[in-house]
C-alpha cells in the first residue's frame, strides 16, 4: 500500500511531528507532558486540516475562477460520522501520521476514538448526502452541501432495563477542529410579517414581503477532501443567530432573563436535528428548520452566481441545485420569490429558471414519511411563499384542465393542496413541479413512483422521472472501515479499486484461488474477534468467532422487519431445545428508534427481553446469542460491516426505497438475506442471484395481497412454528415479571392486520435462514467463494460512478477528473 514507517524520510516524520507540538504548544497552551487524548486528538486534526487547506483554498479559487457549473446539495442531514481516519487516507499521510504520533507515545486509532461524532442525520438519506460529497471531491465535481449547524446531532442511546434512552448529543462541546466559522457571511431570514403590493417605476403591480423577525444565518464551512486531495469541496452549514441581539435596556432593569429571551429563541432553529425519517414532523421549528436553511443556502448561491454572471437567466446553465428529499422544497418559491420581488423578473422567466436549477431526489414511498404542511403555518410564517405557491399551482391546474378536460378528479389529485382534513401544501408535488428531473434511488423504486404515489404527475411529465441507484463510498467502507481486507485486496489487484470500484472485478479469478480465500476467511474471522473485543465491555459475554455472524443494523422501524428477524431468533431457539442440529449463530441486531415511535422502541424492548432470556439459558447460550448493540452510528457501522457474515435485508417488498447498509455490508463481503426490494434486486443482477438468498413476496405479490384483502391469521393457523413463536411472546415468555408487555405487538401481526406482512413471509424466510446457514456450515470454502465473488461485483454500487451519473444526467457536468484518474 504505502512504504512503511521505517521506510519514511526521518524529514517526513520530524516534520508533522513538529506541526503536532505546535498546535499543541500555540493552539492548546501545553506541552506534550501535559496533553490529554483529546489534546492529542484536537492537534492531530489541525496538524492534518493544515494540509487540507491549501488544496481546499485551491479548489474553491478554481471553481470560482472557472467557468463550470456549480452543483449544489441541499440536505436537513449530513451523516458525517467521525472525519479523522478519513481524511487522514484521503490526504494520504496515514503512515507519516502514525510514525510522528508514535514517537511522541501517541497512538493514531486510539486518538481517532476521541473524536466525537457528526451525527447530523437519522439513517440513510443523511449518509447518502455525505457519501456524495466525498464522492463528488473524488471525481472532481466542484459541488457544495449546504445544511444546519445542528448544535445537537443524534441522540446517543443507551439500553437501559431494556428500553431505549435518549440522551442528548453535545458534539461541538469541546469545539470542532474541522470546521471554520464564517460570520462574515451572515444573511437575514425573515419569518412572519405580511406581504404588500406596489407599482415599480414602470407601473408594473409587484409584491413585497415586510416585517416580522428576522433570524441571522451564518456559515460554518466544512473542509471535504476527495481521496487524494486533488479537489477538496466543501459543506457550510447555516447557524442562527438572532438579529436583535439582547436587549440592554431590559438588562440594565435587572431583567437579565428576558434581556435575552428573544436572542435565544430565534437560536432555537439551529439547535437540535429532528431525530425521525419516518414521519412528517407537524413541528413548527421544524418548518422554520427548512425554510432557514434553504433561504440561507438560495442567497448565498445566487450572490456567487451573480459575482461571475450577471444574467440570472444562465442561471440554470452554471448552476445545479439538488433538493435531497422534499425538506428544502421550500426552495422553489423562495427562489422564485428572489428572482421576482427581488430581482424583477417576470413569473414566466422565473419558473423556467426555477425548473431548469432544481432536481429533486425522493427517498421513501411511505405515506407517512411524505412531508405537507398546514397552509395556516405558511400564512403565518412565510406569506409570500404561500402565495407564490397558489400562483405555481393555480397555472400548474390550468394547464392540467386545459390538457385533460373530461378528468375532473385530477386537478384535485395532482395540486399542491391537499384540501382535507385540513388544508395543506404538498411538499413532494411542490419539488415535483419545480424541478426538470425527479429521481427515485433504486430502480424498484422509481418504478413504483411512476406507477403509484406520482403516477399522475408522472402522465404530466413523462420525462422527468428518471432513476439514479444509491452509491457508497469505497474510501470509508472498504479502505477506512476494513484495512485487514482492503490491504488483501491490494497487494493482489493495485490500489486502483478505491477510486475505481469496477476494478474489484479483477478478484474474480481468485476466488477460485485456495490461498485467496484462506486469506480472505482470516481477515473475516479477525474482523469478528476484533468486534467481540470492541462489545467486549459493552454487553455481557464473549461473542463466539467461529458462529456465523449475522447482522442487522439500521434505523428501527417496523417496515424494515426487525421482528420478522426476532421471530426466527425464537425459532431457533426452540429447535435447540428441540434437540434440532442448530449450527451455532450471533444475531447482531443496531438501530435507534424515533422517540415518539412507540412501536419501534417497543421492538427494541422484545429484541433485548429475548436476548436476556436465550443468552442465559445453558441448554442454548453457546449455540445461539442475540446481541443489540446499543447506540449504533457511522463509527459503530465501520466497526460492524466488517464483520458480518450474513446481511439481513428483509423489509418488505416495495416499502424500502434503496438500502445503502445492504452495499456496505456487501461490499466488506457478507452474503445478503433478503427480500426483493429496494437496491437488493440490483446487488443480486450484479453479484449473481445464486450468491445471495432471496425469499418471499415480491412487490407486485404485496400489492395483490394487499388488494384481495390479506389475513395473516391464515398463515398463523397454517404454521404451527409461527404460531408457537407468537404465543410464546404474548404469553410472557420472555418478559415474565410482566408478562403482558409484548402483547401489543404481537396484536399488531394478528389482530392489527401485519400491515408488513411478516406472518405471509415468515416460512420463506425460515428457509432462506436454513439455507445460508447449511452453505456457511457445509461448505465454508464456497461460502468464502461466493463472498470475494459478492466484493468483486459490487464495482456499480460506488458513490463515484452514482455522482458521475447524475453530473451527466441531471446536472449537464462532466468531471474534471474522472474516478480512476488516480
Ligand atoms: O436514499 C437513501 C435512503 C435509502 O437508501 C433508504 O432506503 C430510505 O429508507 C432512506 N429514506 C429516508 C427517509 N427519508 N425521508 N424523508 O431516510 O433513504
Amino acid at each position: 500500500d504505502t512504504p512503511s514507517a521505517a521506510a519514511l524520510p526521518d524529514r517526513e516524520v520530524r516534520d508533522v511531528q513538529r506541526r503536532l507540538l505546535d498546535h499543541l504548544k500555540h493552539g492548546i497552551g501545553k506541552d506534550a507532558g501535559d496533553a490529554t487524548p483529546h489534546d492529542w486528538y484536537m492537534v492531530t486534526a489541525r496538524t492534518v486540516r493544515d494540509l487540507l487547506v491549501e488544496t481546499w483554498i485551491d479548489s474553491l479559487r478554481q471553481a470560482d475562477h472557472s467557468d463550470a457549473k456549480r452543483i449544489y446539495y441541499l440536505s436537513l442531514e449530513f451523516l458525517i460520522g467521525r472525519s479523522l481516519k478519513a481524511n487522514v487516507l484521503s490526504t494520504g499521510v496515514l503512515d507519516v501520521t502514525c510514525a510522528a504520533l508514535a514517537v511522541l507515545g501517541q497512538d493514531l486509532d486510539a486518538i481517532a476514538e476521541q473524536e466525537p461524532e457528526a451525527a447530523l442525520g437519522n439513517g440513510g438519506l443523511g449518509r447518502l448526502a455525505a457519501c456524495f460529497i466525498d464522492s463528488m471531491a473524488t471525481v472532481g465535481i466542484p459541488g457544495m452541501g449546504y445544511g444546519i449547524h445542528y448544535h445537537h446531532g443524534m441522540f446517543g442511546q443507551v439500553i437501559e432495563n431494556g428500553e431505549q434512552r435518549e440522551m442528548p448529543e453535545n458534539w461541538l462541546a469541546r469545539g470542532n477542529p474541522w470546521e471554520f466559522a464564517r460570520p462574515e457571511v451572515a444573511y437575514p431570514i425573515r419569518f412572519g410579517g405580511h406581504t404588500v403590493e406596489y407599482r415599480d417605476q414602470d407601473g408594473r403591480p409587484r409584491r413585497h414581503w415586510e416585517g416580522g423577525e428576522e433570524v441571522i444565518a451564518t456559515a460554518y464551512d466544512l473542509p471535504i477532501p476527495g481521496f487524494g486531495a486533488w479537489t477538496v469541496n466543501n459543506i457550510r452549514l447555516w447557524d442562527a443567530k438572532a438579529s436583535k441581539g439582547f436587549d440592554l435596556a431590559r438588562f440594565n432593569r435587572g431583567d437579565y432573563i428576558e434581556a435575552v429571551r428573544e436572542a435565544s429563541a430565534s437560536e432555537t432553529i439551529a439547535q437540535v436535528l429532528y431525530p425521525d425519517d419516518s414521519t412528517s414532523q407537524g413541528k413548527e421549528l421544524r418548518f422554520k428548520q427548512e425554510y432557514f436553511f434553504a433561504a440561507a443556502s438560495l442567497r448565498d448561491i445566487l450572490r456567487r452566481f451573480l459575482k461571475r454572471h450577471g444574467d440570472l437567466a444562465r442561471l440554470p446553465e452554471k448552476v445545479a441545485v439538488q433538493l435531497n428529499d422534499t425538506h428544502p422544497s421550500v426552495a422553489v418559491p423562495e427562489l422564485m420569490r428572489l428572482l421576482m420581488d427581488e430581482h424583477r423578473l417576470p413569473w414566466g422567466e422565473a419558473w423556467e429558471i426555477c425548473v431548469g436549477t432544481f432536481a429533486y431526489t425522493n427517498h421513501t414511498l411511505l405515506p407517512e414519511a411524505l412531508e405537507t404542511w398546514p397552509v395556516a403555518l405558511f400564512e403565518r410564517l412565510l406569506p409570500r411563499h404561500l402565495e407564490i405557491i397558489y400562483e405555481i399551482n393555480a397555472r400548474f391546474l390550468d394547464d392540467v384542465r386545459h390538457r385533460f378536460p373530461g378528468e375532473h378528479d385530477l386537478a384535485r389529485r395532482v395540486s399542491l393542496i391537499a384540501e382535507e382534513p385540513e388544508k395543506r401544501v404538498r411538499m413532494a408535488h411542490l419539488a415535483f413541479v419545480g424541478s426538470h428531473k425527479v429521481n427515485g434511488v433504486a430502480r424498484l423504486h422509481t418504478d413504483l413512483m411512476r406507477a403509484g404515489i406520482f403516477s399522475d404527475l408522472h402522465r404530466l411529465f413523462p420525462d422527468r422521472i428518471v432513476n439514479r441507484t444509491n452509491g457508497i463510498t469505497p474510501r470509508r467502507w472498504l479502505n477506512q472501515a476494513n484495512p485487514g481486507l482492503s490491504g488483501l485486496i491490494t497487494a493482489r489487484i493495485g490500489e486502483a479499486w478505491k477510486t475505481d470500484l469496477e476494478r474489484l472485478r479483477e478478484l474474480m479469478p481468485l476466488a477460485e484461488e485456495e490461498g485467496f480465500r484462506a486469506a480472505v476467511m482470516a481477515e473475516k474471522r479477525e474482523a469478528k474477534e476484533r468486534l467481540s473485543r470492541w462489545l467486549a465491555h459493552r454487553i455481557s459475554g464473549p461473542l463466539d468467532p467461529s458462529s456465523l455472524f449475522d447482522v442487522q443494523v439500521k434505523r428501527i422501524h417496523e417496515y424494515k422487519r426487525q421482528l420478522l428477524n426476532v421471530l426466527h431468533v425464537i425459532h431457533r431457539y426452540n429447535r435447540l431445545w428441540a434437540g434440532d442440529d442448530v449450527a451455532p449463530r450471533t444475531v447482531l441486531i443496531a438501530g435507534k428508534a424515533a422517540p415518539g415511535y412507540a412501536m419501534a422502541k417497543a421492538i427494541i424492548r422484545l429484541i433485548n427481553d429475548v436476548a436476556d432470556v436465550i443468552n442465559r439459558d445453558p441448554a442454548t447460550r453457546d449455540a445461539l446469542k442475540l446481541v443489540f448493540v446499543p447506540d449504533y452510528n457511522v463509527s459503530v457501522a465501520e466497526r460492524i460491516m466488517p464483520a458480518a457474515d450474513l446481511s439481513q435485508q428483509i423489509s418488505t417488498a416495495g416499502t424500502e426505497a434503496s438500502g445503502t447498509g445492504n452495499m456496505k455490508l456487501a461490499l466488506n463481503g457478507a452474503l445478503t438475506i433478503g427480500t426483493r426490494d429496494g437496491a437488493n434486486i440490483e446487488i443480486a443482477e450484479e453479484v449473481g442471484e445464486e450468491n445471495l438468498f432471496f425469499f418471499g413476496l415480491s412487490a407486485g405479490d404485496v400489492e395483490r395481497m394487499t388488494r384481495e384483502g390479506y389475513d395473516p391469521k391464515v398463515f398463523v393457523a397454517s404454521n404451527p412454528a409461527l404460531a408457537r413463536v407468537l404465543d410464546m411472546i404474548s404469553d410472557g415468555y420472555f418478559s415474565p415479571s410482566d408478562p403482558g408487555r409484548h402483547r401489543p405487538i404481537i396484536e399488531s401481526l394478528t389482530s392489527g392486520g401485519d400491515r408488513y406482512m411478516l406472518c405471509a413471509d415468515f416460512a420463506a424466510y425460515l428457509e432462506a435462514q436454513d439455507k445460508a446457514e447449511r452453505l456457511f456450515v457445509d461448505d465454508p470454502d464456497d461460502w468464502t467463494r461466493r463472498s470475494i465473488l459478492t466484493i468483486a461485483r459490487m464495482g456499480k454500487f460506488s458513490a463515484d460512478g452514482v455522482v458521475m451519473d447524475y453530473a451527466r444526467e441531471i446536472w449537464g457536468v462532466q468531471p474534471t477528473h474522472p474516478a480512476g484518474a488516480l
